[in-house]
């Protein structure tokens, strides 16, 4: 038999060091009717819907408050609400510069206060309030023209009985807040004698909202009764909710984008399914309440690691996205009322509402807008993108130094090696188990010693021990989370037994936990036993709590400032990558970009380094629906983000674990990890014909690291997603609404449909445009259509539907090597797939990998450009500096205004060159190709095989070959290339 975690008593937890098999118990988490304030919620949605002609929302603005402010880009106004009009309401709507509006609204003088720094901690910076904007306030409502020169037609309107905000675009309504009347901010109270208990009514009698509604057809009901407003139970674990009720309910709606995305993280399409429907899985809404759910199901509403409230509407008119700045648990329902429009209803258990509304509106610019709210993901270091080899664990320094011996004998590369907690004595993280680690910083340098970093897990928990220094130090500064009562440290179980956790709302606490990652001896312990080759893995910090309620904390607990767990959980996970990533960044001389793995995140995670998709299962449903997550996570801002590959629990077969290789392979984040009850899986375990293949997987990443890198330059300064689905690439193409299981990579071109099922041995590809697409390793010819088209491309084992788009130039590095660090001298080819007018375009960026130097414009970054010139007689390929073109914006905001003219990277690579271009689909034969001003280069060319090329044909048969072999020309120099036809 199967038992939960959660079951296993404590004292049984601490005997066993390794887990008990278990299985996804839905019964360890709560459904929306077991949660009091979603079942409020929920009723209060059904009741509106069920009196939908006479439901009117009892929110109203007092038009005599209003007041502007910021140059009359502020409002705000007091609001009333009919049903309890001594409890006082503010309400502010400013318009931000790029024509974001933010919507705060908070009880006034109430009994307690709401928790309001949710979005304290996602923004990057506090967004500059618009100078062009101002608000005219009329007798009903207040109207702001938002940033006419960018947003022409953009207009947000606050209606003040009831009260609604409105988004319109040209005069129609994009997004709607309170249009459906579901606002109600659950005013705090003072818990009332409990009165005797009414006899339920009977069979067909009227129910108290019923009569009142008789009475009165405006009204608005809070409930019949008071449904868990203070102590709640849920299985054998009680909530004292001091506070008592404090819930927001909110209903957003589009009524004219019948597609929305995003709401990471939950294992389903990018397209999210209705939860208003018939599908029993769907029947809950989606629920943030960060979690350690384990062996999740591969598909449904149920919360997971991660919380990022952003969702985007999308239609063939435009895209819009609210970000709904909440720390609580909270539940949306999401519904289509028509094929083209959407409904939404977020329910949160405390907080004040505080609400981010994106203008678009296009894809884009959404991606400017939020990452201009929470910030890009930095430029990671470049070795991060690299191959990361993991499982829980390796068990000892020997282990280590055989798993990299044995990669280099295989010839398959990797980057890094990681340790689970077993490396931890008493799961003491910081601590090496000497028995088995006797000389880590050996061990450490032995990795780094062939150009590789190691990855170490260190967890929240800490546990209780006084020889613990960790502990110690924190429990000594007070800076632990608090029992109930606010004053004792809380005390749970996890993988040490007895732990307590940092608080790390708590800014004393921030320099503590940054100390211990100095590997050199200060005033307080560090971890010395470290070097700077070691970077971290942050996990269970949903926080997982194995007696805990739903297998975390209680909710009364207390954090720094009194807050209780409740009004922060979906934010609390964020804080260790945070402050851990700040500790890597300042422990040595010279800051180098740090690299820290997260499981539970929230909006603005993307600052601190990348996520995956935790336990997942090795099944080829886990495999599939990991695509749609990472998508689901890069459109949030998550961009660095994967999944483990072969799939966490279980064993997968050979072909399994092929195509989960080449999944990782197109994820931004490529790590292979396994449970320690799993058989060891390392790729050079496998047999022939599937280890060439994995080896061909691996060299094919690492050939790629230039687009990847590249690609991640760009997401770091506009918040584009590292992998684009087909809704941003082409935002009009109706039929790419609901495409999640291909995607592109950056702008370099690259289109990948992984293969997520067995037996396969040939794929449809969806094509959306009027273009021509190559095979990236056939050089065959597909071509698209102006409405879309799928074609059939083969997907043996050995291969991968991976099509480049015509005008296209994808940089390679293609020497094999054991590490990406040994690669930075390597040279380029270029492969360029022409469209079809003969054009073509790239990038390159590079950098030393490593420091933050590129923010003085230590980089280099290559615009290659292919362009028919002399009246088409002659094509042009150009090499230019898009560094010195475009004063270089570093990610963070960190603007370089002037490009310094010393740049000691560049001139380190002036060696580096392109030593292979190869064109595709050229019409013909050339007659010559030379360097521009210069000498005479060698070429072959092949035409096109089996060339039915005329429009129409899907296939297209194989493209024209041109190979300009070594034309010795450096990456980081201006050139150009003639070819003359
Ligand atoms: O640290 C052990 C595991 C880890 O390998 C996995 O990746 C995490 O998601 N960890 C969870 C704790 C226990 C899982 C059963």
């Amino acid at each position: 038999m199967k038992v939960p975690l959660a079951a296993l008593s404590a004292s049984l937890l601490l005997l066993v060091s390794t887990p008990v098999a278990v299985a996804f118990k839905a019964s360890d988490f709560k459904t929306c009717s077991q949660s009091g304030f979603c079942r409020r919620g929920r009723d209060f949605a059904t009741r509106a819907k069920d009196n939908v002609n006479t439901w009117r929302s009892p929110y109203s603005v007092d038009a005599q408050s209003i007041s502007l402010a910021s140059g009359r880009a502020l409002l705000t106004a007091a609001v009333n609400s009919a049903l309890y009009p001594d409890i006082k309401f503010s309400l502010e709507v400013h318009v931000h510069e790029d024509g974001v509006v933010r919507v705060r609204m908070d009880e006034v003088g109430g009994l307690k206060k709401r928790y309001d720094e949710a979005a304290k901690w996602a923004l990057a910076v506090e967004p500059s309030i618009s100078a062009h904007t101002q608000w005219k306030v009329g007798a009903s409502s207040a109207r702001a023209i938002i940033e006419p020169k960018t947003k022409p037609g953009h207009e947000v309107v606050v209606e003040f009985k009831p009260l609604r905000v409105v988004l319109n675009k040209n005069g129609r309504e994009q997004v709607v807040v309170n249009g459906r009347g579901l606002l109600h901010m659950e005013h705090y109270r003072n818990k009332t004698v409990e009165e005797p208990k009414v006899e339920s009514p009977e069979e067909g009698a009227e129910t108290q909202a019923q009569e009142v509604l008789k009475v009165n057809p405006n009204a608005w009901f809070e409930g019949d009764s008071e449904d868990a407003y203070w102590e709640e139970s849920f299985g054998s674990w009680s909530d004292s909710k001091p506070k008592g009720p404090e819930s927001l309910s909110l209903d957003i709606d589009f009524p004219h984008h019948g597609h929305v995305y995003g709401i990471p993280q939950h294992a389903t399409s990018l397209d999210l399914p209705t939860t208003t429907g018939e599908d029993p899985f769907f029947s809950d809404p989606y629920r943030f309440y960060n979690a350690d759910v384990f062996e999740y199901l591969a598909s449904g509403t149920t919360s997971l690691y991660g919380s990022i409230p952003v969702m985007h509407a999308h239609s063939a008119d435009s895209t819009v996205a609210i970000f709904n700045a909440v720390g609580s648990e909270t539940w949306i329902d999401v519904a289509h009322p028509t094929a083209k429009s959407t409904g939404t209803h977020w329910i949160s258990e405390s907080g004040i509402l505080d609400l981010f509304i994106l203008p678009g509106p296009s894809p884009t610019e959404i991606f400017g807008q939020y990452s201009g709210l929470t910030g890009a993901a930095p430029l990671p270091a470049h070795w991060a993108l690299g191959y990361h080899q993991c499982r829980w664990n390796y068990v000892s320094s020997d282990d280590v130094r055989g798993v990299q011996k044995r990669f280099d004998e295989e010839d398959m590369p990797f980057d890094v090696l990681w340790l689970d907690i077993e490396y931890s004595k008493d799961h003491q993280y910081m601590i090496w188990d000497k028995k088995n680690f006797p000389d880590p910083v050996e061990m450490t340098k032995d990795v780094a010693a062939l150009g590789r970093k190691m990855v170490i897990i260190v967890d929240p928990h800490l546990k209780r021990a006084d020889d613990y220094p960790v502990y110690k130090q924190a429990q000594e500064l007070g800076v632990l989370v608090k029992q109930t009562n606010g004053n004792d440290d809380y005390e749970g179980w996890c993988w040490p037994g007895s732990s307590s956790w940092v608080d790390f709302f708590n800014p004393v606490s921030w320099d503590f936990w940054k100390s211990l990652f100095k590997t050199t001896k200060g005033s307080s312990w560090s971890w010395t036993e470290s070097t700077e080759d070691i970077h971290i893995w942050n996990d269970m910090n949903e926080p997982s709590v194995f007696n805990g309620p739903e297998i975390t904390m209680p909710k009364d607990l207390i954090h720094y400032g009194g807050w209780e767990h409740r009004d922060i959980h979906n934010i609390n996970g964020m804080f260790l990558p945070r402050i851990t990533s700040e500790g890597l960044i300042a422990r040595g001389e010279t800051p180098k970009r740090p690299f820290v793995l997260t499981r539970s995140f929230f909006a603005g995670s993307q600052r601190y380094g990348a996520m995956w998709t935790g336990d997942n299962l090795g099944t080829w449903e886990h495999m599939a629906v990991g695509i749609k997550m990472v998508l689901s996570n890069g459109i949030a801002g998550m961009s660095f983000a994967g999944s483990d590959v072969g799939g966490f629990f279980g064993n997968p077969q050979p072909d399994m674990l092929v195509r989960w290789y080449w999944v990782g392979a197109f994820s931004p984040f490529f790590r292979a990890h396994a449970h320690l009850d799993s058989k060891r899986r390392e790729p050079y375990l496998l047999d022939e014909p599937h280890k060439s293949t994995v080896r061909n997987i691996l060299r094919l990443r690492y050939s790629l690291l230039p687009v990847w890198y590249t690609a991640f330059r760009e997401t770091s300064v506009t918040g584009l997603p590292l992998l684009r689905p087909h809704y941003v690439m082409f935002p009009q193409d109706e039929t790419g609404f609901t495409i999640d299981d291909q995607f592109f990579v950056g702008n370099s071109g690259l289109l990948v449909k992984p293969i997520t099922r067995p037996g396969v041995t040939e794929e449809t590809i969806y094509l959306p445009e009027d273009n021509v697409y190559y095979d990236y390793f056939t050089y065959r010819i597909y071509r698209g259509s102006p409405k879309g088209r799928n074609v059939t491309v083969p997907a043996d084992l050995h291969q991968l539907p991976l099509l480049v788009r015509g005008g296209s130039i994808i940089p390679t590095r293609d020497r094999p090597r054991r590490a990406s660090s040994h690669m930075h001298r390597d040279p380029f080819t270029l492969r360029i797939a022409l469209d079809g007018s003969l054009k073509a375009r790239g990038e390159i960026y590079l950098d030393d990998g490593v420091t933050y130097s590129y923010r003085e414009g230590h980089l280099t970054w290559r615009g290659l450009a292919i362009d028919k010139i002399s009246r088409g007689s002659e094509l042009r390929l150009l090499n230019t500096d898009l560094a010195a073109a475009t004063p270089y914006s570093a990610a963070e905001g960190t603007a370089v205004t002037e490009f310094r003219p010393e740049n000691p990277f560049q001139t380190g690579i002036a060696s580096v060159r392109v030593e292979r271009v190869i064109v595709l689909g050229l019409p013909g034969k050339p007659k010559r190709i030379v360097v521009e001003g210069g000498r005479e280069l060698e070429w072959e060319y092949a035409p096109g095989a089996g060339a039915a090329r005329k429009r129409g044909d899907s296939d297209g048969g194989d493209a024209s070959v041109l190979t300009i072999k070594d034309p010795g020309l450096a990456v980081a120099t201006d050139w150009a290339i003639l070819i003359t036809m």
